[in-house]
């Protein structure tokens, strides 16, 4: 178990160390409101510490309350994240003076702590698992608020690798059942059980994600302008945000541009498309001619290993991610080229299911049959239902830690701001299949 507790203590650390250089800003940048859709970036760092606090010092250690008056002001149920700047939040120096004074104490809890205890929350670390999970989550929305900032100083430049040219096209998945969720992961979400078994139709499904210059070929093509590629709430939608492209585009003088942390670029074309929204990602594959997988689909195609009849918890087996199978962590500030990855191909032969963008699928988010809400319903529960689409795979900014084959992540088809992208699929005509 020593094992485990230095694994936990080395991810806690990484954890804070992302969140103390996403918020090593003036206080105005931390305090102000960079859109309405996020919260100031000094409320999540607090809020990250509150959620440790409430999770291990309270519920697992048995300390009482730190700072009992302030747990309401980083409810995010209490307060929708458009109201959070007029909140008598914690200053920034008294922040990180908080969540310091938490950590230090989770530290002893996890030194004292029993990991092989039978209680659900002490086993195998879930606790711990469920804030640095946490952490990583609100890490990435750090950044999605620093990018929509349009302040410029955040940008890593990384190496990642090249592409491969000219590798596009579809791989088949044969009919047949799979095992989708997990019954075994120690770390998993509630969402992400119980283990079930999915009997799915062949379909194709994208090698690679769908790029950029795929996407400016629909942009090129009218497709803004042709409401038959879209739902129709997409396309009121469209209508009226006056969308014209993905989010951070602009044209110039027949040039796709982006804004990247501050910094204008000419649009790379061989990257995946990102920061467009459900709609943008449907109506595309409509004018493509295809579709988005379900979220079945999507889980058969990463890790599904058909000769084995077992799944995998990446595509490339059951190693956790390294830089040669996937582009997490923020290593650099951007998606990786497509094909960048073929030692991270799943065994149906799709590659970047992992890292570069989320994406988007046809799915609802809704709970597996037998679900069951654990350690608490506003994690999951609340959000089931025909409102919010699930989203796979992970970003270039999704911590290793906080993304799988089974992963599920979900957000209002209307976002943009995320890191996200898409590839699409079609059920197979009876001779392909
Ligand atoms: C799973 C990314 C949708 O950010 O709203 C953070 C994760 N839950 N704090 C979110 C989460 C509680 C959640 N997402
Ligand atoms: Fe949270």
């Amino acid at each position: 178990m020593t094992g485990l507790k230095e694994r936990i203590a080395t991810e806690l650390e990484e954890g804070r160390s992302r969140s103390l250089a996403y918020t090593d800003a003036d206080d105005e940048v931390l305090v102000r409101q960079h859109s309405t859709l996020m919260s100031p970036l000094v409320w999540d760092l607090a809020h990250v510490g509150n959620y440790e606090e409430l999770w291990v010092l309270r519920e697992v250690g048995g300390l009482i309350p730190l700072r009992p008056e302030i747990d309401k002001l980083y409810d995010a149920f209490a307060h929708p994240r458009r109201d959070r700047p007029s909140l008598p939040l914690l200053g920034p120096a008294e922040a990180r003076r908080y969540i310091a004074g938490v950590r230090g104490r989770v530290l002893d809890v996890l030194d004292t702590v029993d990991l092989r205890d039978p209680d659900p929350l002490r086993s195998d670390g879930f606790v711990f698992g469920l804030v640095l999970q946490h952490e990583h989550q609100h890490d990435e929305t750090m950044l999605a608020t620093l990018q929509l900032s349009r302040r410029p100083g955040l940008v890593r430049d990384g190496r990642l690798p090249p592409g491969r040219p000219g590798g596009a096209g579809e791989v088949l998945v044969p009919a047949g059942p799979f095992r989708a969720g997990t019954a075994t992961l120690p770390w998993a979400y509630d969402n992400e059980r119980p283990a079930h078994q999915v009997d799915l139709p062949a379909y194709w499904i994208d090698r690679f994600p769908v790029s950029n210059g795929d996407y400016a070929a629909f942009i090129e093509d009218g497709g803004y302008a042709d409401p038959r590629w879209w739902d129709p709430d997409g396309w009121r939608w469209r209508e009226e945000k006056a969308v014209p492209a993905p989010l951070f585009w602009t044209l110039e003088a027949g040039t796709w541009w982006r804004t990247r942390f501050g910094r204008a670029e000419p649009v790379p074309m061989a990257e995946p498309v990102q920061h467009v929204s459900w709609y943008e990602a449907d109506a595309y594959a409509r004018w493509a001619g295809r579709r988005l997988p379900s979220e079945a689909e999507w889980e058969k195609a990463c890790g599904w290993d058909l000769a084995a009849g077992r799944a995998r918890g990446y595509p490339w087996g059951d190693a956790p991610p390294s830089p040669e199978h996937a582009n997490l962590g923020h290593l650099a500030s951007r998606p990786a080229p497509v094909g960048a990855f073929p030692a991270g191909a799943s065994p149906c032969g799709a590659e970047q299911m992992i890292g570069d963008v989320w994406e988007w699928t046809g799915s609802w988010f809704l709970p597996y049959p037998g679900f069951r809400a654990f350690p608490y319903r506003e994690y999951s529960e609340v959000f089931f239902g025909e409102t919010y689409r699930v989203l796979r795979g992970g970003s270039w900014a999704t911590h290793p830690t906080a993304v799988r084959t089974t992963f599920r992540n979900w957000d209002f088809p209307t976002r943009r701001q995320i890191f996200a992208g898409f590839r699409c699929a079609r059920t197979a005509t009876a001779e392909e299949a």
